[in-house]
């Protein structure tokens, strides 16, 4: 009776999803992994039924888009568009990062804000939930470009946004530069220096451990995984994809715990190194990445013992664990299979949404280790909370202290995923529990707060 109503109910849910967001598909995807989860819950509480609060979950607040016009190095004008989704604040400012990237639209922008609500309610911080950025391309553009593009997005964004209703951070395409020429700008519009933005330099207000914490929260969230099954990191070979930001750190953390990191990506191909990428090897990538802002292919150019495999994905790769943390939907059923097959017993996303929904069957299927992203890449926007907070008493913490937090915060968002997401075998669906979980907090505030 009670999984006729829930299958009623999600069937209604999606239908209506996807008739008022029509050819929206990732926030159709984001959107439908939540309810599957939700929906025996909702239907036996009547007064979550009643005030449609999962319905007004699904409605951002408020969307903002705006035209970002800009001059090139060679004169010419250029004009990208700027978006704001201020998906929830039942619990807190909107809180979410920006993203650069010429994929960037309406859909991906509203799948990652509804994620962030949920996980910013994991955190245990108060954060509501938001997601902005651009269709802009910040590759290839010079640093003088980035800064006329950053300039202009702030010059429309900065009515939008204050420490109090809505702090921004990065995503792909925005790291430490991108959140400095535009802080400069907020600060010389608004004449304030408030911590309305967070990922900033640490000499003016940056939190020690923002630039790691992604990377590193994810490997202690696996870390946590691998415990339930008196297992570790030691010794074991670890698959990442992506090379930035997020891949960079969860490589470093990953290897200082005693594994073997053999491949990192971007969106032209992979790089498989046996040897492992160990810590002068990581020095390169990051003068690579962060400095030179090249390919990841030039690996394989200066490590003869690395290959390149232009166009593919690493998850063919014999390996223990895999870290996904390039972008969405960048591992898909048969890579999953292809990775169980292999022996993988561990999966924790550090990217927002990198496995299909076939692929997580698989691994749920399979009873392997498995962790959505809004759980185990919860450490960077939970570590952003930890630079807000830092801004507010005008404090600043030692990295000791940022690091001891974050792993404090990773465990209870594990213990708060086992609490909700242990089945009756034992086995730990980490996508129930984070739902539940990361639901339950913001559902509650809406019910007090009424029909808002
Ligand atoms: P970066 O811009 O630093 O790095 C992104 C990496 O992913 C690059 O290697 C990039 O390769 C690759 N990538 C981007 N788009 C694609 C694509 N369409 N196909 C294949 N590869 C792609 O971003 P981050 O490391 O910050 O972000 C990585 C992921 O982690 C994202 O999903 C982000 O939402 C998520 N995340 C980030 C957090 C943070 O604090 N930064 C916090 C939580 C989650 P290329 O250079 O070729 O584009
Ligand atoms: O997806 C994410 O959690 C982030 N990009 C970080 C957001 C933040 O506000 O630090």
């Amino acid at each position: 009776m009670a999984n006729k109503q829930a299958e009623q109910y999600i069937k209604e849910f999606m239908d209506n999803i996807i008739a008022k967001n029509p050819n929206e598909k990732e926030f159709h995807q984001a959107v439908y992994e939540v309810v599957e989860s939700l929906a025996p819950y909702i239907v036996e509480n009547s007064a979550l039924m009643k005030m449609k609060v999962l319905e007004r979950i699904a409605e951002p607040e408020r969307v903002i888009m705006f035209r970002v016009p800009w001059v090139d190095d060679k004169g010419e004008i250029q004009i990208n568009k700027g978006y704001r989704v201020q998906m929830n604040s039942a619990i807190g400012p909107y809180k979410g990062g920006l993203r650069f990237h010429s994929s960037v639209n309406l859909s991906i922008l509203k799948f990652l804000a509804f994620e962030q609500v949920f996980k910013n309610s994991l955190t245990t911080l108060p954060m509501g939930g938001g997601k902005g950025g651009s269709d802009f391309n910040p590759k290839g553009k010079s640093d003088n470009e980035v800064m006329r593009f950053c300039q202009s997005f702030m010059t429309e964004f900065q009515r939008h946004i204050g420490q109090d209703t809505d702090v921004p951070a990065g995503d792909i395409g925005v790291g430490g530069r991108e959140i400095g020429f535009m802080y400069g700008q907020y600060k010389r519009l608004r004449n304030e220096f408030t911590g309305t933005l967070t990922g900033k330099g640490l000499g003016w207000g940056g939190s020690p451990l923002r630039p790691e914490a992604t990377g590193y929260g994810t490997c202690y969230f696996a870390q946590e995984m691998l415990a339930t099954k008196g297992d570790s990191f030691a010794g074991k070979v670890v698959t990442i994809s992506g090379s930035g930001n997020v891949a960079q750190y969860a490589t470093e953390k990953a290897t200082q715990l005693g594994a073997k990191v053999v491949t990192l990506s971007d969106s032209a191909g992979y790089i498989y190194d046996p040897d492992g990428i160990d810590a002068d090897k990581l020095a390169y990538v990051f003068e690579l990445k962060n400095v030179l802002r090249g390919r990841i292919k030039e690996y394989a150019d200066r490590y003869p013992n690395a290959k390149y495999f232009p166009g593919e994905r690493p998850w063919d790769v014999k390996c223990d664990i895999a870290l996904p943390c390039a972008t969405q939907n960048e591992l898909n059923e048969e890579e999953a299979k292809t990775l169980v097959a292999n022996g993988c017993i561990c999966v924790a996303e550090g990217a927002n949404m990198p496995s299909t929904p076939e692929a997580i069957a698989v691994f749920q299927n399979a009873k392997i280790l498995y962790a959505p992203g809004k759980a185990s890449n919860a450490g960077g926007v939970a570590t952003s909370g930890l630079e807000m907070t830092q801004n507010s008493i005008r404090l600043s913490w030692t990295p000791d202290e940022v690091d001891a937090k974050l792993n404090s915060i990773m465990k209870d968002i594990h213990a708060a995923c086992i609490k909700y997401g242990t089945e009756a075998d034992g086995y730990v669906n980490y996508v129930k529990g984070a739902n539940i979980a990361g639901f339950l907090k913001v559902a509650n505030a809406m019910l007090a707060q009424g029909c808002v």
